[in-house]
């Protein structure tokens, strides 16, 4: 499968607007609008909202598109639905952020039979990809990778305890996060304590966080948060029990959102790995190839970084999100 490598927002957006021929502005193309139907997750985490965001900024009237916009709440069903209820509507075309990877067949079947396409933003699907047009995201998989290479350069043969703050079931990232971290770490001394989902979602993330610390106490030495909201309420929990995040128990986590880039920058968190949300302008650009009949990559990555926490402050004041 070719996939295409994109450096950076900036390029992307350069390939966006070069993909749209809307570079100087403008929607191009005649001047009715194109109706997109977007099932988005919900409002889950910091970096959704930043998605969401950057989704609506691009799927503007300007840019020539009416939004019909449904947030599921993180709720497979609802999710479905909005989508079922998209193809009902006729739409021009449907763009979705899949909650979980599974259970996508059939109503991508309905959308292909209804000559509607389908671009995928952000996660992964399951399902054939003949059942969409196209793809746009990050590779999560190598985002576990890069946070496990730093926790095995941290603690190396140092007999290390390690609990883990899983993303939403069944959904991509925490699939790939969670396998790319698993083959970063293997053959050193860390061992996995306990991993249990805290749902992407800072509440969640410190109840889970809680009950570690209630069974292993001041035992563990890591926290591999699969966002930073996560870990946000984990370093909540850490200090409610009196230990000092960072320190006492060290953390790396995946997205580099505001919130958790201060929290980096202030040494509550050890390490992260970015995870890119400003994906409106290619997902926008594929939307308008796809209805011209151009050809487009199946599979669109956006690049990703990481960060410790001086390079967080040497960027913090330039960051988009
Ligand atoms: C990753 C995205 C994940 C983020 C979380 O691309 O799907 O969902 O890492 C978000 O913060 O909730």
């Amino acid at each position: 499968m070719k996939k295409k490598l994109i450096g950076g927002i900036a390029a992307a957006a350069a390939l966006a607007l070069a993909m749209t021929g809307c570079a100087g502005g403008g929607g191009g193309g005649d001047d009715e609008l194109i109706t997109v139907g977007f099932a988005q997750t919900g409002s889950e985490s910091g970096w959704r909202s930043a998605n969401t965001e950057s989704m609506k900024a691009a799927f503007s009237e300007e840019n020539g598109f009416e939004l019909v916009f449904n947030a599921a709440d993180n709720k497979i069903e609802a999710q479905i639905a909005a989508v079922r209820s998209f193809i009902n509507q006729g739409v021009d075309a449907i763009v979705i952020a899949p909650i979980v990877e599974d259970g996508w067949d059939d109503v991508l079947t309905e959308a292909k039979e209804a000559g509607i396409p389908v671009i995928l933003e952000d996660r992964t699907v399951t399902a054939s990809d003949d059942l969409y047009a196209a793809w746009v995201g990050l590779d999560f998989r190598n985002e576990g990778v890069m946070a496990g290479q730093w926790a095995a350069e941290t603690f190396g043969d140092t007999p290390t305890n390690l609990v883990v703050l899983e993303g939403t079931t069944g959904s991509a990232p925490a699939n790939d996060r969670a396998e790319g971290f698993a083959e970063a770490i293997e053959g050193t001394a860390i061992t996995t304590l306990d991993s249990q989902t805290g749902n992407f979602t800072r509440a969640d993330g410190k109840t889970v966080m809680e009950g570690f610390l209630q069974k292993y106490g001041d035992t563990i030495d890591l926290v591999y948060a699969h966002n930073d909201d996560m870990a946000l309420g984990a370093i909540d929990a850490i200090e409610a029990a009196g230990l000092v995040p960072g320190t006492d128990i060290q953390i790396v986590s995946i997205d580099a959102v505001k919130d958790g880039m201060l929290a980096l920058i202030d040494g509550k968190i050890n390490f992260i790995v970015e995870c890119n949300p400003l994906l409106g302008d290619l997902a926008a650009g594929l939307v308008k190839d796809v209805l011209a009949g151009k050809d487009v990559e199946k599979k669109i990555y956006v690049e990703d970084q990481s960060f410790t926490p001086e390079q967080a402050a040497e960027v913090i004041d330039e960051r988009l999100y």
